[in-house]
């Protein structure tokens, strides 16, 4: 080979090399963008855990489409997610972001999604606003309204009269403390002290010893996935768990990740969610037996199923578009989309690109040896009702 012939084939090898991601017209790349380590680090392995099992039980596979999943760790921090979520777009030709561990992380894509024209499904975020911010995004979790409205319901219909509430702060603790809250005084019942607490260090010590001057009838509480076990801890260190005290909330703070950990304490606690580990379908079995089986016997947690449910509404959209990723096509089909998940049956308002699912009122029992959530009535079908109170 001439001189000349080698510097064309270098340059040629150099960029190629530049842009790793030609794009590739068979392959769907889905950007998954989540807390893998920091203080939501086990958010980020229950999510990517659950994704990568509907991958492993469905094939790589779909509508003639090779699907790659990347995964990112954005540390928790909102910078870092953005930047990763423009890298994702831009260099790695994504055609969808998913993940989003905390909704100011969710936030921080939004304009990233808006811009690409790339669908954004938000797997573990849930303030009730966030699909307001881009018509990109798409929800597979939840929202704290949808979840702690009916907790309400039934501390009302239980003779629970007097209530503090006690929120993480920051949008979920809000959505959370104001639509218990509004609830549950609308029902007739009396908030004594609406507490929040930070996000970072949180220290619930002495807004617990206040309580406990209180005499309050219950305490209703969110905290974040992860966060539930320092919670507790301080809970039962200030004798609340022997005062009469009745722990309700929404079921992150008894998430099914930390059950084990928190221990005999949480016994009775009484939450309103719409995914338990113990929830008693053939497809919930099913998938509890393969995420153990495939993860040295962690427990799936809210997080893990709504990951799951985010790869199958991506599979489905394929389907749906007959292969075609491009952005439009994908949200249009995952609009209305009705499945049945671990959870139980499931659909994505067409209006709000939210999911519409049952929520559960569960109690916290000890079940063959183990904590559970055990569920014990369903509120079917439930929408989002922060949007609903809107139109
Ligand atoms: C959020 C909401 C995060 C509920 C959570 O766990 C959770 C959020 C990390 O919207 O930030 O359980």
């Amino acid at each position: 080979m001439t001189a000349k012939r080698w510097t064309l084939a270098a340059a040629l090898c150099a960029m190629l090399a530049a842009s790793p991601a030609l794009a590739d017209e068979n392959t769907v790349t889905v950007g998954l963008i989540l807390p893998m380590t920091g203080p939501s680090a086990s958010t980020g392995k229950q999510e990517k855990a659950g994704a990568e099992l509907y991958i492993h039980e469905h094939g790589d596979t779909v509508a003639g489409k090779k699907i790659a999943l990347v995964v990112k760790d954005d540390t928790g921090a909102a910078d870092v997610t953005k930047r990763l979520a423009e890298e994702l777009v831009g260099n790695e030709h994504a055609s969808v972001l998913m993940g989003f561990g905390l909704t100011p992380l969710a936030l921080a894509a939004a304009p990233v999604a808006t811009e690409a024209k790339v669908p954004e499904i938000v797997t573990a975020a849930a303030t009730a606003m966030i699909t307001e911010k881009s018509p990109y995004i798409v929800r597979t979790s939840f929202t704290l309204p949808q979840a702690a409205a009916p907790m309400a319901d039934w501390a009302l219909e239980n003779g629970i009269r007097k209530v503090v509430t006690v929120v993480t702060d920051y949008g979920p603790g809000v959505d959370a403390e104001k639509w218990f809250g509004g609830t549950f005084e609308k029902g007739g019942g009396m908030i004594m002290q609406k507490i929040r607490v930070p996000l970072k260090n949180p220290d619930f010590a002495p807004f617990l010893q206040r309580m406990a001057d209180d005499k309050p009838d219950a305490v209703f509480v969110f905290v974040p996935s992860g966060f539930g076990a320092i919670f507790m801890k301080q809970f039962v260190e200030r004798g609340l768990d022997k005062s009469g005290v009745r722990l309700i909330g929404t079921g992150d703070v008894t998430d099914d990740d930390l059950l084990a950990a928190i221990g005999d304490a949480a016994l009775g606690a009484v939450t309103t969610h719409h995914y338990s580990a113990d929830h008693d379908s053939p497809e919930n079995k099913a998938f509890v037996a393969a995420f153990e089986k495939a993860n040295n016997g962690m427990r799936p947690n809210f997080m893990a199923v709504a990951a799951y449910d985010g790869m199958g509404l991506v599979y489905k959209a394929l389907e749906k578009t007959k292969g075609d990723a491009s952005g439009d096509a994908l949200l249009a089909a995952m609009k209305g989309l009705s499945w049945t998940s671990p959870r139980g049956p499931v659909s994505i308002d067409p209006e709000t690109r939210d999911i519409v699912q049952n929520i559960y009122v569960r109690k916290v029992e000890m079940k063959d040896g183990a904590l559970f959530n055990v569920e014990f009535a369903t509120i079917p079908d439930v929408k989002d009702p922060y949007k609903a109170s809107k139109r």
